[in-house]
């Protein structure tokens, strides 16, 4: 039998379920374990220093990483799926996956992988009531069904902190809610400044992931205290979406993806969907996933096999 892709369905219980339903967002903790995040925390702070010691005028590749940011403060690199084992691996991280599924109402495939780590910006006046960056990837009317009486939205994004997230810490920001309005974004931004109540800010333990509709509106927080943040974000879209964050994949990297991968990797060009829906009241697969359970990468495999023998 051809290896397959154990993921949990439902991933979310009926409240984390609802929770998501009311405000286009849930906060699920311990998804990623202590060690987890400090291993892909340490592949992060190694990756900002490679790309740091890049010559000057470096042109990298369409599937090598980049700074989107690179800011004393702040860096935001992109395209890193092959930047280390631990990262592909946190792409097909089965929850992770499944809770993506869940949302979209169908099967997942990657479509970007990057990640964050900042600290306080020292020009930052921390004026009472801030404004952010505020943003969405989807529109309501084009990316958005629902089914069983639940919303769904086929771009979503799971982004989980690797540190401690207190309330000064720069928590993701979103306006709760936002992700079922097809109403002009700068309005329900006003309304949102009128009345903070709306803003919402992740506030989590380490391991923690965000998991929300690309139709919310969110933002990066602002850190007031003196802790770094760093958080790592896989987009996924339904499995007919092509992959949009840099280019094709490496040769080298295409052939450690394992047949049971292949569509979250690549997606399908296929007219159907694999639709896949629950009911609120539908309880949660409760089975434990790791970070290493589904990326067992070719080459990984074959010298483990050796290595047996
Ligand atoms: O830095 C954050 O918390 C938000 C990241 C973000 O805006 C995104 O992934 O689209």
């Amino acid at each position: 039998m051809p290896p397959v892709f154990e993921r949990p369905f439902p991933a979310l219980t009926p409240a984390q379920r609802y929770h998501f339903e009311v405000f286009g967002y849930v906060v699920v903790p311990g998804v990623l374990s202590h060690d987890e995040c400090e291993t892909i925390k340490s592949a992060l702070q190694q990756l900002k220093r490679d790309l740091r010691a890049r010559p000057k005028g470096y042109q990298p590749s369409p599937s090598e990483p980049y700074f989107l940011i690179d800011k004393p403060h702040h860096v935001f690199m992109a395209t890193i799926r092959e930047a280390d084992p631990v990262i592909a691996a946190y792409a097909a991280h089965p929850r992770l996956v499944g809770m993506a599924e869940e949302v979209i109402g169908g099967e997942a495939r990657m479509v970007e992988l990057n990640a964050h780590i900042n600290s306080r910006n020292p020009d930052d006046k921390f004026e009472a009531n801030p404004k952010f960056d505020l943003h969405l990837g989807m529109d309501v009317p084009y990316g958005t069904h629902t089914k069983n009486g639940l919303f769904h939205c086929s771009f979503v994004k799971t982004l989980t902190n690797l540190t401690e997230l207190g309330p000064d810490d720069g928590g993701t920001v979103v306006i709760a809610g936002s992700h079922k309005l097809d109403i002009p974004h700068d309005d329900m931004i006003a309304c949102a400044y009128a009345d903070r109540s709306l803003i919402h800010q992740v506030i989590a333990p380490a391991g923690s992931t965000l998991l929300f509709a690309e139709t919310l509106m969110h933002a990066t927080g602002r850190i007031k205290s003196d802790r770094e943040r760093a958080i790592i974000v896989c987009g996924y879209g339904t499995r007919q979406f092509p992959y949009w964050d840099g280019g094709d994949l490496s040769p080298e990297f295409k052939a450690q993806i394992p047949e049971h991968l292949q569509t979250l990797f690549y997606g399908k060009a296929h007219w159907t969907r694999a639709p896949k829906y629950r009911t609120l009241v539908e309880p949660v697969d409760p089975r434990k996933f790791t970070l290493g359970d589904a990326w067992q990468p070719k080459k990984a495999k074959a010298a483990k096999a050796k290595k047996k023998k």
